[in-house]
């Protein structure tokens, strides 16, 4: 048993103890193991992790991006160097597996490194003007101090894709991470913090929804960038109007898998699989629709069922276990009862019908693996994110049926469809209003350079990740330039 690891605030380049009530991350899988502990953050840190960001933003803005990126490079490094570790306390504190822990956390360090390199790309436009001895310049510039609200289920990649292009576009931040996995939070800023960042620069406040709304509310804050449910991101989005502050949220999903009669039905069981039950399903990407075409449906679901049957559900630290708990007790509840509704509402369970009732999976948040086939789309399980390991099934007659199905949801984050048809596809991109689309892979992942987030309910504001993420975290200043000498 490891010794619990003390949780400490990180506020103008100080670690601190809070003073306010027990703040305790314990292991899905084992919850009487406590992973680290200590006292949440009382509201005024919050107070005085504004200041001490506002205080720091200048000189941090005045910094070159050069140099602003060689501390994101130095912390891409010192994660990498620790992923063994921080994988594994990864897979403890969430409860995904070892290996996509360690994924994680080395991911972020590649996020680290590509925002690191950012200092020495372009920064900002040059055009022509319609007058004689002038340029018009478009210079980019830093929007102040961003407030971070990141969410349990990638505890230092969601952290690391927000963080990063914030401070090497020249802005401070102040960050309160969930409740639940405090532990990478600290790590994350552990990394910043050994990597050179100067004090005041990055701000962590951990403690509950107080602490949130306290960053969300403060009038220090100049832009928010938020993940997690589509409730506290349409409502942080509606305080950031009434103060006139940008928001990003990325919310919600809702994502299909569309399996056509001509994909290659080995990869796309694989692939299904995968993005319905890796992490337990608890990604706003994760697939939590199938709708696969008559022709193939019998043979493609009988495949993916036996398929979950050879699966391992267990401690996420196992070598050999595919799936671990969910985040919670209040996860495990909520996401059973969605999947009781839906039984009752007419869904047949193929797999996972019965909570585990014993031993080590009943002790631990475990939710089985469940793949419900639907009569129709009438059912609430159809509509609403459970954000678990639970798939639901519809069949469609052809493959414009198929997207019909699709994009019949308030959400639009990713979708995954499954064809070697290269007009399929792209009538997919056509009738699919999503921010991302897999041809042929999972509706899961994201790479670092390129555009992430959603349309519809699942998203507001600028994208995130790779350039996209300049529009949010930068502001332009547009300079119209002449030499100041009258020319001839
Ligand atoms: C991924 O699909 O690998 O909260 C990342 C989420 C998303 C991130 C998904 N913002 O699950």
């Amino acid at each position: 048993m490891t010794t619990p690891v003390l949780l400490q605030h990180y506020i103008d380049g100080e670690w601190f103890d809070g003073d306010a009530d027990a703040l305790v991350s314990i292991s899905p899988a084992e919850p009487d193991v406590t992973v680290a502990h200590g006292r949440a953050a009382t509201v005024d840190a919050v107070d005085r992790a504004v200041a001490a960001a506002r205080a720091a933003a200048r000189r941090w803005a005045r910094t070159p991006a050069h140099e602003r990126g060689t501390v994101l490079v130095r912390a891409a490094a010192i994660i990498e160097s620790s992923a063994p570790r921080w994988g594994a306390e990864l897979a403890r504190e969430e409860g995904k597996t070892r290996g996509e822990g360690v994924a994680e956390v080395l991911r972020a360090a590649q996020i680290m490194r590509f925002y690191g390199g950012e200092g020495d790309r372009e920064a900002g436009e040059m055009f022509a003007s319609p007058r004689r001895g002038e340029r018009i310049m478009v210079a980019r510039k830093p929007i102040g101090v961003v407030g971070v609200i990141t969410p349990f289920n990638f505890p230092i990649a969601i952290p690391a894709w927000k963080i990063a292009p914030a401070l090497t576009y020249g802005n401070t931040v102040v960050w309160k991470p969930a409740g639940t996995v405090p532990l990478l939070a600290m790590r994350l800023a552990q990394a910043l913090h050994d990597a050179g960042l100067p004090p005041g620069v990055l701000n962590l406040v951990m403690g509950g929804r107080a602490i949130g709304a306290g960053i969300a509310d403060h009038p220090g804050i100049d832009a928010l960038t938020f993940t997690g449910s589509t409730a506290v991101g349409r409502s942080l989005a509606a305080a950031g109007a009434a103060r006139g502050v940008p928001v990003q949220a990325e919310m919600g999903g809702k994502n299909a898998a569309v399996v056509l009669g001509d994909a290659d039905l080995d990869l796309a069981a694989e692939q299904v699989l995968a993005g319905a039950f890796r992490s337990s399903g608890q990604k706003c990407t994760a697939t939590s629709r199938l709708i696969v075409t008559e022709d193939v449906a019998d043979e493609f679901v009988r495949e993916l069922v036996a398929r979950i049957g050879k699966w391992t559900v267990g401690n996420p630290l196992d070598e050999q276990v595919d799936m671990g708990p969910v985040i919670d007790a209040a996860a495990r509840t909520s996401i059973r009862a969605g999947v009781d509704e839906a039984i009752r509402q007419g869904a047949r369970a193929l797999c996972g019908q019965r909570s585990y009732e014993d031993g080590e999976l009943a002790t631990g948040f475990y939710v089985p693996p469940t793949v419900l086939e639907l009569p129709d789309t009438g059912l609430d399980v159809w509509r609403e994110e459970l954000f678990g390991p639970v798939l639901a099934v519809c069949r469609a007659a052809d493959a414009e049926a198929a997207f019909a199905l699709a994009d019949d949801s308030d959400y639009g984050l990713s979708a995954a469809v499954f064809t070697q048809d290269l007009t399929r596809a792209l009538g997919a991109l056509e009738d699919l209003d999503v921010g991302i689309l897999h041809i042929n892979s999972e509706s899961a992942g994201a790479d670092p350079h390129v555009p992430f987030g959603g349309a519809k309910k699942s998203g507001y504001g600028p994208k995130e990740q790779g350039r996209a993420a300049r529009e949010f975290f930068t502001h332009t200043t547009t300079v119209y330039l002449r030499g100041g000498r009258s020319i001839t």
